[in-house]
């Protein structure tokens, strides 16, 4: 699949600091050490409606890690998965009564052009789960030989009791995994399955849903199989990061895990496992099923700065779970407003420890909130002290441009 355009990013003349995340899998900070290019695959959208701010939250939020490795001195190969067909996908055609294909299409289409306002680097590959059933069918017969597979009627499931370290990513017990199952696209209660929380593999045909040939009959692949896979394919095992937001944590990232670990035993499959918080509206979380929607596209439409939403994203810790309120965007509007004034000035306060400290905070689990606070101090200091001699940088205004732009994705 086509990825998006890349936006032009400046090259820093320093380096910045290590990467340092934290692992949902330890519960701790720890650095990033790639070997070769830093690994990231980050779990794409599921595409029957548009891109909303949790979205745009969770993409912005890996755009930074992106970023970081980049100032850092590494080159990044990053792979980000289309959920192209799936079931929420095919209840939205049936609903609306408009092909599945072309709901996926025009959705990710729009998804594009919103990671391009908003100034999100595009992954190296963008992968639909249509496009990589080879690569599913491949890997679940590798599990099978492993014998973690088996049937119920004549669908495949995955075994979690053939992982030994299954639920090591999320830390929950089995009645939370259990609770938690249910609502995220599991089906604790089928009967025939040897455990609750063993997943589909492969959903064999049913009447009206689309499918491919295998060498089990005809269907269409599981949800977390298709991350597993495609992950597998383009990164291969131990890549530094599995990100997404935290509704990810179990079971999605949970089984990819545990699926890729029987598939590639001498491997785990993620050397960490980062995640972003969940962002609200009117009291809940933004989700396509609950309706409670802001999406970037209807923004953009009403002439908003992409910037000024790239700000409010930023104004907050890509962990954190925050309330998306208008408010919050007339004040990004108001503060993108106040930096572009300050780097119209051309001189202004000295801007080398700027660069030195919003890259620290960046490389310190992607600390946005902290940098966008420096900046902040710089554009106070410049403005408030232009024309004094002793305390202006004459090329602080370019200096300070372009770590805005390289580190925080915020072109002024
Ligand atoms: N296609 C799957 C992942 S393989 C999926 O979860 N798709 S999604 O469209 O539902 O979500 C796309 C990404 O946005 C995921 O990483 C998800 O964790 C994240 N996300 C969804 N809702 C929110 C929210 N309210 N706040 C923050 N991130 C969110
Ligand atoms: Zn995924």
């Amino acid at each position: 699949m086509r990825a998006w355009s890349a936006p032009d990013v400046p090259t820093l003349p320093v380096t910045g600091p290590r990467v340092s995340l934290h692992d949902t899998a330890t519960g701790r900070l720890a650095p990033t050490e790639p070997h070769g290019p830093a690994r990231l695959y980050v779990c794409g959208i599921t595409p029957y409606d548009a891109t909303h701010m949790g979205h745009a939250a969770t993409y912005v939020g890996f755009d930074l890690l992106v970023r970081a490795w980049r100032n850092a001195g590494h080159e990044v190969t990053y792979v980000q998965n289309v959920t192209d067909v799936d079931d929420p996908l095919l209840e939205r055609a049936d609903k609306v009564g408009v092909s599945w294909v072309d709901i996926a299409e025009r959705e990710t289409q729009l998804f594009r052009e919103d990671m391009e306002a908003l100034h999100v680097l595009p992954p190296a590959h963008y992968v639909g789960a249509v496009e990589s059933i080879p690569w599913v069918i491949e890997l679940v017969e590798r599990l099978a030989e492993a014998g973690a597979v088996y049937r119920v009627d004549d669908d495949l499931y995955f075994s979690v009791a053939a992982d030994p370290g299954f639920g090591t990513v999320s830390g929950a017990d089995r009645a939370t995994m259990r609770a938690i199952f249910g609502e995220r696209g599991g089906d604790p209660d089928r009967a025939g399955k040897r455990d609750p929380l063993d997943c589909l593999l492969w959903r064999a045909e049913r009447p009206g849903e689309p499918a491919w040939e295998s060498p089990w009959g005809r269907g269409r692949p599981g949800w977390h199989i298709e991350c597993t896979a495609i992950a597998l394919r383009h990164l291969g095992s131990a890549f530094d990061v599995q990100g997404g937001g935290s509704d990810l944590v179990f079971p999605h990232h949970e089984m990819c895990a545990s699926e890729a670990q029987v598939a590639v035993p001498a491997h785990p499959f993620a050397r960490a496992y980062v995640h972003a918080g969940m962002v609200a509206y009117d009291g809940e979380k933004m989700s396509k099923s609950r309706g409670n929607l802001v999406f970037v596209s209807q923004l953009r439409r009403s002439d908003v700065d992409p910037m000024a939403i790239r700000l409010v994203l930023l104004a907050h810790h890509y962990r954190s779970d925050w309330e998306w309120t208008d408010d919050l965007l007339w004040a990004a509007g108001r503060t993108l407003e106040s930096w572009r004034k300050a780097v119209a000035l051309g001189a202004g306060a000295p801007a080398g420890p700027v660069v030195e400290r919003v890259l620290a905070a960046l490389a310190d689990d992607l600390d946005a909130p902290t940098a966008l606070a420096v900046v902040q101090d710089w554009v106070d200091a410049t403005l408030g002290t232009t024309g004094l001699a002793d305390t202006s940088d004459p090329d602080a205004a370019r200096v300070v441009r372009q770590v805005v732009d390289a580190a925080l994705g915020v072109v002024l």
